[in-house]
């Protein structure tokens, strides 16, 4: 789906991303601070990038593609590794898409962070003088749909709210109803916790994709996998089954405030091949901010301050 301007990040947002990605511990940055030569000690860095949580095989790859790089100290090298696997498309040259229809789908496992994640969405937009409306499509739970609801008024936004014990298809079907209706977007739903083992649980994933398909053909569609990033590699186990069931287009990674290693981000775009869209760095509403590759580099690798 193309990006909307509503998802550019400030200079304050960005350095906020960066303090998130910084390692704690010295990690990476400590093993930096000796690899000023051209020829670092590449095992050493390949320790610090496994402790930060991105992965061996992920670790191995990138360096294998620092070493790649022609010219430059061991940390300029890296960084060019780090910055072409992790560099998209920048929101900002991408064209506004805020005149037409969005749906925001957020999918992931118990306890993510899907349903705080759709208000601090809601609450961007509305910050940037949108129409949001909120969709409680997690009718598993009663509340869940309470939770949701609490958040939309303390947002200041709609709610459509699904049928406890509801089929929440049906709850978006009617939600998208209104959204048309009244003009409202982005339409940002809520779904239930669910593995992605759950065959049951993942066809109705389908059938919600199949349902906003039919109701909002022209609208652009992106589906959020919510990640938490303190599960570390665990998370990314969860990817295929939902790609599977809902196709997804891009990943947030929530609590990176949380004691999260910055490193799981690489190893989302690395063997996922998906987009970190957002990154979640905090529990209030304005603690959801759009992610920006090289603020992200900057402050894995220690550059940022
Ligand atoms: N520190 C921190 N906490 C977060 C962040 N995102 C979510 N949380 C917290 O994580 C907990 C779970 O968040 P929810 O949004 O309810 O998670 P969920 O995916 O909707 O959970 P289920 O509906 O049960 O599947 C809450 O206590 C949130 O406040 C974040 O970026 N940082
Ligand atoms: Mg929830």
């Amino acid at each position: 789906m193309k990006l909307a301007f509503w998802r550019k990040s400030t200079n304050e947002e960005k350095a906020s991303i960066s303090a998130a990605a910084a390692p704690s511990g010295g990690g990476i940055l400590q093993a930096l601070r000796r690899s000023l030569a051209p020829e670092p000690d590449w095992s050493e860095l390949e320790r610090a990038l496994i402790q930060s949580d991105a992965g061996t095989g992920v670790a191995a790859g990138l360096i294998s593609a620092a070493r790649e790089v022609q010219g430059g100290t061991g940390r300029e090298r890296l960084r060019t590794a780090l910055l072409d696997l992790m560099r998209e498309e920048s929101p900002s040259d991408a064209p506004s898409t805020a005149s037409s229809e969005q749906v925001i789908l957020l999918v992931g496992v118990n306890g993510a962070g899907k349903t705080t994640s759709a208000a601090k969405l809601a609450a961007r937009a509305k910050a940037a003088s949108l129409q949001p409306i909120l969709v409680a499509a997690d009718t598993f739970r009663a509340a869940a749909i309470d939770q949701l609801r609490l958040l939309a008024a303390r947002e200041g936004v709609p709610i459509a709210e699904g049928k406890p014990g509801g089929d929440p298809a049906a709850a978006i079907h009617d939600a998208l109803t209104q959204a048309s209706a009244k003009g409202l977007h982005p339409v940002i739903i809520d779904t239930a916790g669910r593995m992605q083992t759950k065959t049951g649980l993942m066809d109705e994933l389908t059938k919600m994709r199949r349902v906003i398909q039919k109701l909002a053909p022209t609208a652009d569609v992106e589906v959020l996998l919510v990640i938490d990033a303190t599960a570390g590699q665990n998370g990314l186990a969860q990817a295929s089954g939902f790609n599977r069931a809902a196709g997804v287009d891009g990943v947030i990674l929530t609590k990176l405030d949380a004691g999260a290693r910055g490193g799981v981000a690489l190893a989302v775009r690395r063997e996922l091949g998906l987009p970190v869209r957002w990154v979640g760095v905090g529990e209030r509403g304005s603690d959801l901010l759009p992610f920006d590759a090289d603020a992200f580099v900057d402050g894995l690798l220690g550059d940022a301050v």
